[in-house]
């Protein structure tokens, strides 16, 4: 997407013993990759806890300063969320731009939001970010476009850069119009949920770490299941891949029905703000039947990932749906796959057997309301034998003197409404 050369960065991290640091350091290197920067140096200083007028210690700060100024570099990433005066004082220090970690997730989901949805939505986080950043400093700086309710983000590298300073209340009025359009959307939005509940059709979301597969699972199952129309959702090895929600339709041999989406996958300290800002897009999961938390099997630090997932799904307030865990990426592991155990698979998301399984995994959780019956149903009603034959999953057919015979698995409404054509004894359970 950016054809732009990658502009060089500092990594800046306060190791306090915490067992995550060097994991976390790592993936802000990908962070900063995702965001078209490469990382030339990373510096880090063992500290019980930050500084909190700059961040690290009075001597590592000048020792950044050396460093800035030898390399040329002038843009630093700091590990953590700063507050206004560390990001002050340290561009102060440093002579560089400071970028913290909530900053640059925005400036990655920035770049990446396609839908006017998304943009509002990170649109929203950032003003939110900058208010009390207000007259920090100068490379703090808001893009012109950011009030006028449809662009892009902050980062506009390069010419037309615009150095306005926004007043608070500006900034207030951007964030009550932003609010306002994002209301509109999200009736729109829970008018689509609403006529697909009453569609009655259960649904299933994927969630899970950026990058841990999400959308190459929905395409696999979209690609033997989904209707021949059905677009591929965007796949790429880089993080926030997807922000959009993707709903699609996935109908079985058996002619259940069931809703599969794909949503924006998580990161660790992902900002408070965007996560607020996601929430409507994020309800496909809270509304779902069933979660799939997937989760990247190849990856070592696995068990963070999950621990991070799970603390975001709960931010959301998702927190009673049913979840299965899907260990992807297993072709990259020395693991047999596909493999079940209760609640868990292992797979790739790139070998048939393992669709199968998980798609067998997904009916046993969603379709538990299903009977199976005996109907008679006379000549004189061919359109329920037609409705059948187009809903419910047809075991046998046998046309009779009186009417057409069908053993026919069906949805407990289903049976419900055509009952007075059942034969035989009780509907058996699935
Ligand atoms: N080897 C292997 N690679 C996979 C597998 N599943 C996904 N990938 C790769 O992992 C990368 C990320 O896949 P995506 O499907 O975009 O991941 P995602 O979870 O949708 O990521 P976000 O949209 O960023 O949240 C891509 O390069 C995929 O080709 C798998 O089972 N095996
Ligand atoms: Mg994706």
């Amino acid at each position: 997407m950016d054809e732009t050369p990658a502009t060089p960065v500092i990594t800046i991290g306060l190791n306090s013993g915490q067992a995550t640091f060097d994991y976390a350091m790592a993936e802000l290197d990908a962070l900063v990759e995702a965001n078209n920067m490469t990382v030339v140096e990373q510096v880090q200083q063992a500290l019980s806890k930050p500084n909190p007028g700059t961040y690290f210690g009075t001597g590592k700060v000048e020792e950044l300063a050396t460093i800035v100024a030898d390399d040329g570099v002038d843009t630093i990433v700091v590990n953590d969320e700063l507050t206004p005066s560390q990001i002050r004082n340290l561009e102060a220090g440093t002579k560089a731009r400071i970028i913290d970690r909530t900053g640059l997730i925005l400036e990655i989901f920035a770049n990446r939001a396609q839908s006017r949805e998304a943009k509002l939505q990170v649109q929203l986080a950032m003003l939110q970010y900058q208010l009390p950043r207000l007259h920090t400093s100068a490379s703090q700086r808001l893009d012109q476009q950011t009030g006028s309710g449809g662009g892009g983000g902050f980062t506009n590298r390069g010419a037309g850069e615009s150095q306005t300073e926004m007043s608070r209340r500006t900034i207030q009025r951007s964030i009550n119009h932003v609010n306002h359009e994002l209301k509109e959307i999200n009736q729109a939005a829970e008018t689509q949920r609403a006529q697909r509940e009453r569609n009655q059709l259960p649904s299933v979301a994927l969630v899970g770490y950026t990058n841990a597969g999400k959308s190459t699972l929905m395409n696999a199952l979209v690609q033997r299941f989904g209707k021949n129309e059905d677009k591929q959702v965007f796949v790429k090895n880089m993080l926030f891949a997807t922000l959009d929600t993707s709903v699609r339709q996935l109908i079985f041999p058996d002619q259940k029905k069931l809703l599969l989406s794909d949503t924006v996958g998580f990161v660790s300290q992902l900002p408070t703000n965007l996560v607020k800002a996601f929430r409507s897009t994020l309800a496909e999961a809270a509304n779902a039947d069933l979660l799939v938390q997937v989760v990247d099997y190849a990856d070592v630090n696995r068990e963070a990932m999950m621990a991070t997932t799970e603390k975001t799904l709960q931010e959301i307030g998702v927190t009673d749906v049913p979840m299965i865990t899907v260990f992807n990426k297993a072709d990259l592991t020395s693991a047999t796959y596909p493999s079940r155990a209760g609640d868990q698979l292992i797979l790739s998301a790139k070998d048939d057997a393992s669709i199968d399984m998980l798609v067998q995994t997904m009916k046993e959780k969603v379709f538990h309301n299903y009977v199976t019956a005996n109907f008679l149903i006379p000549f004189d009603a061919g359109d329920v034998v037609a409705y059948l034959n187009d809903h419910a999953n047809v075991l046998s057919t046998d046309y009779q003197a009186t009417g057409t015979a069908m053993r026919v698995e069906l949805p407990q409404a289903d049976f419900n409404r055509f009952r007075q054509y059942v034969v035989t004894d009780a509907p058996s359970e699935d």
